[in-house]
């Protein structure tokens, strides 16, 4: 209970801090963006996982203002990347409440204005779990998004409330397929097969497919192999604080 206090106070204190990881062609190394991943660096309890504080925010209505600071962080991260002459987009994680707040487009849009972007730059990654929540609120939700410019991403496909009628109904961009899959891919011949079927899937759908959890070269070079067209996992980096993943820009380019 008493987090909930700290959360609210950390999110006007500032002390909520926006990571990034790069999303990266297999075949080329080239840099395609970022994921933002928000990291909380509690005083007394060191790092809080973003697993424990994301549901707590949605339960207390901290949602809204947590979203809007990672938006805000990271479209002002993208601008600056763009001006030091990296080319690169940002994807930014929606949870389920926000997918199901019908005001999220217009502050979505404000967002995208405040920091000088065209909405292509901005990627959001949904789950099917949380579409699947409120579906009928969620598709005029994510309609909406879509109009802006926005480029919608289904995160951990494969884990949730899967159902590829929604698959097919939805007006996604791109399918990330989950890590669960991409972890075993060279010693487990369900998950490769998993993972091709995935790519298939996706690939017949129009969609761009990105494999996340890549935590080594093997995977990585099957994936390029397969003409998986983006990877993401600690073999290509981890999540970096700004700072850090401007030099990790600066050094491979
Ligand atoms: O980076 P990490 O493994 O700690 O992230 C844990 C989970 O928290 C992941 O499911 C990730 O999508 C989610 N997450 C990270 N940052 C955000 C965010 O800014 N908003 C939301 N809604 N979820 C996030
Ligand atoms: O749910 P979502 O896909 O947004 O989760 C992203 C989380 O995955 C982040 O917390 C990030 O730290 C974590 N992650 C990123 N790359 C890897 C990886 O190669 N292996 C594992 N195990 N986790 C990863
Ligand atoms: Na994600
Ligand atoms: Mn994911």
């Amino acid at each position: 209970v008493r987090m909930i206090g700290h959360l609210r106070d950390a999110i006007t204190a500032g002390d909520l801090s926006v990571h990034y990881q790069p999303k990266t062609d297999p075949a080329t190394g080239q840099v395609h963006g970022a994921e933002a991943l928000v990291r909380w660096e509690h005083p007394e309890h060191g790092r809080v996982s973003p697993d424990e504080f994301i549901p707590l925010a949605e339960q207390t209505g901290l949602i809204r203002p947590l979203t809007t600071l990672v938006l805000d962080t990271a479209l002002a991260t993208c601008a600056e990347w763009r001006r030091q002459g990296h080319h690169l987009g940002v994807a930014v994680n929606l949870s389920a409440r926000s997918l199901s707040d019908t005001e999220l487009p217009t502050r979505v849009g404000k967002a995208l204005r405040r920091a000088g972007l065209p909405a292509a730059a901005l990627t959001l990654e949904i789950t099917e779990t949380a579409v699947m929540a409120d579906l009928g609120r969620s598709v005029a939700v994510l309609q909406d998004l879509r109009a802006l410019g926005v480029r919608l991403s289904v995160d951990d496909f494969g884990t949730g409330q899967s159902s590829l009628a929604y698959l097919k109904q939805l007006p996604i961009h791109e399918m990330k397929i989950d890590r669960t899959f991409v972890l075993g891919l060279a010693d487990d011949q369900g998950d490769a097969a998993i993972v091709r079927a995935a790519l298939g899937l996706g690939h017949a759908l129009g969609l761009r497919v990105v494999a996340e959890g890549v935590e080594d070269a093997v995977a990585l070079a099957l994936l390029a192999d397969w003409g998986c067209d983006l990877v993401q996992g600690y073999h290509v980096s981890r999540p970096l604080p700004p700072d850090g993943f401007q030099q990790w820009l600066d050094t491979r380019n």
